[in-house]
């Protein structure tokens, strides 16, 4: 089921938050690496108060490597703890293990069990780090957001471990977040046509990553340059995506670039900078 973030459903997750902060010692705020700014939710520092917090940069192997070292010099600066994470692969499992036995012992020293809540907003991958840190199948991970129900513990060597609700509602303050909030697959927003998403983007991965766009795609100079409405149909072209008469099908061209965002193919992207933000699509 995706989750239309109606205020019914923000004041659900609210109070289900509210319900389980008292209950943990530390947060392990989950982020997308490529939207580390839309992927937050600004009134959870308000909540979590003075609670000891490390910041996920998670699906870091789909963001860009040098965008998200911009990004932890921003958090570090602002004296946050973070750390760029693989919830699929468990890459730098060991360090945030280091990270949260140094941000415990510090800011718990007395304590002889912490525990530690995963949140995040929908489908930023909760489950899959609690499966990492708990080193089993915990928790379901699955593509559609709004997928984990219910509260579940997992205990592992000094932690116990609260996946859910662990639900952060996104702040879509205005079109621009929407949209990239739709983009990683975040939220599904009602009225907003497949193609029009796409070409949107493509005009901005034009302006921002042109090489990696093209190569791809096996595009030259001259097609990524031109209006994202023919280079969608040149892709599409390329890619076969005919309907009868041998016409590009434009919504199946868009839902191949999509497709081959979300996996990676297009290779690393990064969809916001700490130093030009917000950015322009
Ligand atoms: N490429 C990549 N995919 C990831 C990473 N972490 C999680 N995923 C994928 O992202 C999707 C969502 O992961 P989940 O762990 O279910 O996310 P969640 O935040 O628990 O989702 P909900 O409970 O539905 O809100 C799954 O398809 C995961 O395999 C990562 O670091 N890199
Ligand atoms: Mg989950």
């Amino acid at each position: 089921m995706d989750i239309q973030w109606y205020p019914g459903h923000m004041a659900k997750a609210k109070r289900d938050l509210k319900a389980v902060l008292p209950l943990l010692d530390l947060i392990i705020e989950v982020t997308d690496a490529r939207i580390p700014f839309s992927s937050r939710n600004p009134d959870l520092s308000g909540l979590i108060k003075k609670k000891a917090r490390i910041i996920l940069l998670n699906k870091a192997d789909l963001a860009d490597p040098k965008v998200t070292t911009q990004w932890i010099s921003y958090y570090r600066a602002a004296g946050e703890s973070v750390l760029p994470f693989n919830g699929r692969t468990g890459e730098k499992l060991a360090a945030l293990e280091a990270l949260i036995d140094q941000v415990g012992s510090d800011k718990l020293p007395q304590k002889p069990v912490w525990r530690l809540g995963v949140v995040g907003v929908p489908n930023c991958g909760k489950s899959s780090v609690l499966n990492r840190l708990a080193r089993r199948s915990a928790a379901r991970v699955g593509e559609k957001p709004g997928l984990t129900r219910g509260r579940q513990w997992v205990k592992r060597g000094n932690l116990e471990i609260l996946d859910t609700p662990g639900l952060l509602w996104p702040k879509i303050a205005d079109a621009e977040t929407g949209l990239k909030l739709a983009i990683v697959g975040m939220i599904n927003p009602e009225n907003l046509e497949t193609e029009e998403l796409i070409l949107t983007f493509l005009s901005w991965l034009q302006k921002n990553y042109p090489a990696q766009l093209g190569h791809y795609y096996g595009l030259g100079a001259e097609e990524i340059a031109e209006a994202s409405y023919p280079l969608l149909l040149a892709i599409g072209k390329r890619r076969g995506c005919l309907q009868k008469g041998g016409e590009v099908n434009l919504l199946r061209a868009a839902e191949l670039v999509w497709n081959d965002f979300r996996l990676g193919k297009l290779g690393p992207v990064t969809l916001e900078k700490p130093t030009a933000y917000p950015v322009s699509f």
